[in-house]
């Protein structure tokens, strides 16, 4: 592949800030026992809101090769939000990404269309990476029509950025149906996704926005599925629940892609 693979790790609703500091201090230590090679594949972290402050000092004090960003963001500046954390706070803690349109959000809170727009747009301003979460449901699946739908998604966020800012995106393909539940996708469904994806971004912008785009695959991935996954050429990395929330299988998941 063209792209250095990105394994994220979304923590969701897991871990205070002591145990994230824990966490990663654990993580570092297995990784550096294996020789992992920080350079083949980049390795992000996205705590709660409450532990990404403890992940940035770990990281600053021990020059860790580490990102780490947030799960979501206001589409708001700032200002009378109560609850809400703007994307420049986001960057001031020196977040690379954020997590944008996760299907959780999109279920759990009034997260449309025009409200993820926003949010790529805010997280783009403020100078960091959405990454974008896109996937049809089983229903649609069962349809037939997944692929235009995922495909939907995407284009519906896209045909409002400019070239130079679709190139800093990236995608996570998240089939609804496979989240969380252990049924993972096919290496060749996911390929199907994220080829389908690539192929409009390069109708709707050309192919150096195509090919620089990062698009990874998200669903019960899991040390048993990875390396069969990372495999396909259109898959460049993961978006991983569950299995990072455990340490071998994240430094396993980081080692195989
Ligand atoms: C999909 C994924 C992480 P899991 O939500 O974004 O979670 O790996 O637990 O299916």
């Amino acid at each position: 592949s063209k792209r250095i693979p990105l394994v994220a790790g979304n923590w969701k609703m897991n871990f205070d800030h002591l145990e994230a500091t824990y966490f990663v201090q654990k993580l570092v230590w297995l990784l550096r026992d294996a020789h992992f090679d920080y350079h083949r594949c980049e390795i992000a972290l996205m705590p709660s809101f409450t532990s990404i402050r403890s992940v940035q000092v770990l990281v600053e004090a021990d020059h860790l090769n580490i990102r780490y960003g947030a799960q979501s963001v206001s589409v708001t500046t700032q200002g009378a939000f109560t609850g809400d954390v703007s994307a420049d706070m986001l960057a001031a803690l020196g977040c690379s990404y954020v997590i944008v349109g996760h299907s959780e959000r999109r279920k759990y809170h009034p997260e449309d269309d025009a409200n993820i727009v926003d949010q790529v747009r805010a997280v783009l301003t403020a100078g960091m990476q959405p990454i974008l979460c896109v996937g049809e449901s089983y229903e649609e699946r069962r349809q037939g029509i997944e692929l235009d739908f995922a495909v939907g998604q995407v284009h519906d966020v896209t045909r409002d950025l400019s070239s130079d800012q679709a190139a800093k995106l990236i995608i996570a393909y998240e089939p609804v149906w496979a989240i969380g539940t252990g049924m993972v996708a096919t290496p060749q469904t996911a390929q199907d996704a994220a080829r389908a994806i690539r192929n409009d971004l390069a109708a709707t912008f050309d192919t150096n926005v195509a090919d620089s785009v990062r698009i990874l695959y998200g669903g019960s991935v899991s040390s048993k599925n990875a390396a069969e996954l990372i495999s396909e050429p259109d898959v460049d990395g993961f978006l991983i629940g569950g299995a990072a929330l455990d340490t071998d299988e994240l430094a396993a998941i980081a080692r195989l892609t």
